[in-house]
């Protein structure tokens, strides 16, 4: 049950899949990556409601963790995907503490929290004996992560990071970039954002919480790792696929 917070632990570092596409044969594979653990993208990825809940069954299959990211303020979300045994849940756009609030809600049980009794395909896909074994330590093994990706949240990310069942927070560089420019097109880790960037990795490490970002590429993982962070999620399914066709046709001499 506490595969993610294991393997962070003695600042270790978790390199993350993120998967849009719900095809239950394509997440086994990429979960069979060497990627430490596999995010569910719900936000702009083709997930839903009913997909995560094969594909938490499918990647826990492997061993790794599984992250989900909810849409927008979707917080009730964040309570199924750990009642279908995810590990941790991203939430977007936590622009003010009253969002953190409500989002850490939704992912603890009472007293930390308002989170539902109901763990279901959580109790056989953690390999729990029952689900008061669940219980005993869900809060605690379970993390939530704030996305901090707006010039609003960056004002508000101590005070974020300091709401109690609150874990850690997410960058998500793209968004960040486009809030700080006031402008559609995004330019993540640019000039703009990266002093903040590595503020923010600072600032959530101090406070003994999880310093994420989100990674277009292996180069800005090894800068995030740089900067600080410990839970790099990296690239999406195009861009393996691409990566992955390319690489291999390139490899043929006669072309
Ligand atoms: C961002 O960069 O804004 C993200 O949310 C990453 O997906
Ligand atoms: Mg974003």
């Amino acid at each position: 049950m506490n595969r993610l917070r294991r393997l962070l632990e003695n600042d270790g570092t978790v390199v993350s899949a993120w998967c849009g596409i719900t095809d239950r044969y394509y997440l086994e594979a990429v979960a069979g990556c060497s990627f430490d653990a596999v995010t569910l993208e719900m936000q702009h990825g083709l997930q839903t409601e009913s997909s995560i809940i094969s594909g938490i069954a499918d990647v826990a299959k492997s061993g790794k963790p599984v992250i989900v990211r909810v849409p927008v303020r979707r917080f009730e979300l964040a309570s199924k995907a750990l009642d279908m045994g995810a590990h941790a849940v991203i939430a977007p756009m936590i622009n003010t503490v009253e969002d953190a609030r409500s989002f850490a809600a939704y992912m603890k049980y009472p007293p930390n929290g308002e989170r539902s009794h109901g763990a279901t395909q959580a109790v056989h896909v953690l390999g729990c004996k029952s689900v008061v074994e669940y219980l005993a330590s869900a809060d605690a093994d379970t993390m939530a992560i704030a996305m901090i990706e707006t010039v609003e949240a960056v004002n508000n990310a101590e005070a974020i990071l300091d709401v109690d069942g609150i874990d850690g927070i997410l960058i998500g560089p793209s968004d960040l970039s486009i809030s700080y420019l006031n402008s559609p097109v995004p330019d993540p880790f640019g000039e703009a954002t990266i002093g903040i960037i590595g503020d923010l990795a600072t600032m959530a490490r101090a406070k003994n919480k999880l310093a994420a970002i989100f990674c277009l590429t292996a180069e800005k993982v090894d800068l995030a790792h740089n900067l600080g962070f410990r839970l790099m999620a990296v690239g999406m399914d195009t861009l393996y696929i691409r990566d992955g066709c390319e690489t291999m046709l390139s490899r043929m001499t006669f072309r």
